[in-house]
């Protein structure tokens, strides 16, 4: 590969600093500022947290650790903590008003241009190939979905908009249910994406026995046969812990959605409509999408067979950026970056799939796996244990791929995000496995 130029990887942080902002300016826009302080729901931050809160995680990287400057607001970082303050309590922090918080980001971010214009893009590895402005750009693009998230969970009218998804492409009903993936070795995690995050690293080979993987993710349509067959009350289906949440919280669907005569209607960002049943599923936890799975005689996949999945390419053998390739993601090959506020129809972005004709492994919703969150072997916590370390173990299930919520700049083939198999107000689907040989 060519050496990057200095110029071209300024341009690329520049840009995706300012499309995270874009994204930010949307999200906190739309709504007055007593919506900006309240708390739409005790799972989430107010708006007005999650703002200061970027433009903090900014100033402590970019301003501070990257371009050694004097701190600008050393006070408010223990206000911005996340480890400090969990999300129930953060209503009752001193925190920045609305104007106050949007002056501190912008101040912040003035400053980070000119130090982005000043620092060499090599050297150290929080520097190299502009690193920690990559981060930092991920990590507001992640508070961005956490933020739609909020939106989603917000009751009254509905401030947000956006056009429909494509339609599902005309050769869907005609797809095989399911590919087969031969077993065999192949490359997980990467050591060469310049942004990837310290969870992703480093390259390693993992070998994994033939299995088949759905075409397509789990639509609203399968789902409902197994809420009609009373999935939800059969106790074969699942664990103990799922069945405790089930039974606890009288669980009998995905989360918004509401019984209506003899149908099923759903509430997004503010609009009711009926379940669409040819989109993904979304808005279940891990419990319940692990239950359709043994409902349906299947279960979901571990993290790798969906990384080799979307990855690795049985022509050549390498793995890949992405199902379609290395080129960056595209409007026409996956639904990311809040373009749409839904996910697209199974069977849409066929320029998307895999060599093996697997779709919408990138966007649409999060794809829960059935792996725990853990290290790759030579794992090394970079820049701070907080990002992913102290996240590692068998508490949180890995979810892959990426939602129409998240940003490119955040979403990639090797990308991990994580969760509390308990979680459901978060943008995930599933799609399901099998073993091809008996074990
Ligand atoms: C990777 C999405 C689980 O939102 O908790 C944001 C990302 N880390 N600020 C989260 C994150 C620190 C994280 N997830
Ligand atoms: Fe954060």
């Amino acid at each position: 590969e060519p050496e990057p130029d200095p110029a071209a990887l300024r341009r690329r942080a520049a840009e995706a600093l300012r499309t995270a902002r874009a994204r930010t300016h949307s999200l906190t826009g739309c709504v007055d500022g007593p919506e900006l302080t309240a708390q739409h729901s005790p799972l989430m931050s107010p708006l007005v947290w999650d703002l200061a809160h970027i433009g903090n995680q900014e100033e402590q990287w970019l301003l501070r650790a990257v371009g050694g400057r004097e701190a600008l607001r050393p006070e408010i970082d223990s206000v911005y903590d996340a480890f400090e303050h969990p999300r129930a309590e953060r209503p009752r922090l001193p925190l920045l008003a609305p104007a106050e918080a949007r002056g501190y980001v912008a101040d912040v971010r003035d400053r980070v241009l000119d130090v982005l214009e000043r620092v060499p893009l090599s050297g150290t590895p929080l520097l190299a190939a502009g690193f920690a402005f990559g981060m930092i750009a991920q990590h507001e693009q992640q508070h961005d979905e956490t933020m739609l998230i909020t939106h989603q969970l917000r009751r009254g009218p509905a401030v947000l908009s956006a056009p429909e998804p494509p339609m599902a492409a005309p050769d869907t009903a005609s797809l095989p249910a399911e590919v087969r993936v031969e077993g065999g070795p192949f490359t997980m995690g990467t050591s060469a994406e310049p942004w990837a995050l310290d969870n992703e690293r480093p390259a390693h080979t993992r070998f994994v026995p033939a299995y088949f993987l759905d075409t397509l993710p789990v639509s609203n349509g399968a789902y409902l046969r197994f809420i009609e067959d009373g999935g939800y009350a059969d106790d074969r289906w699942w664990l103990p812990a799922g069945l405790e949440q089930v039974r606890r919280h009288g669980l009998a669907a995905p989360l918004f959605w509401r019984r209506e005569g003899t149908g099923w209607v759903r509430r997004r960002f503010g609009v009711e409509e009926p379940v669409p049943l040819d989109e993904p599923v979304l808005h279940v936890s891990w419990y319940e999408a692990a239950a359709y799975a043994a409902w349906a005689g299947r279960r979901l996949p571990t993290e790798a067979e969906w990384e080799k999945a979307a990855r690795h390419d049985p022509g050549s053998g390498r793995s890949r950026r992405y199902p379609w390739g290395d080129a960056d993601p595209a409007p026409g090959l996956a639904n990311l970056g809040q373009r749409h506020l839904r996910p697209a129809p199974v069977g849409a972005y066929a320029a998307g799939a895999s060599p093996l004709g697997v779709r919408q492994l990138i966007g649409d919703v999060w794809e829960w796996t059935s792996s725990d969150f853990l290290p790759y072997p030579g794992f090394r916590a970079f820049p701070y244990r907080e990002y992913s370390e102290v996240f590692f173990g068998e508490a949180h299930k890995v979810l892959r791929g990426g939602s129409f919520a998240v940003d490119p700049v955040a979403c990639r083939g090797t990308f991990r995000n994580w969760d509390l198999p308990v979680r459901r107000q978060i943008f995930a689907g599933f799609r399901t496995a099998r073993d091809a040989e008996p074990s």
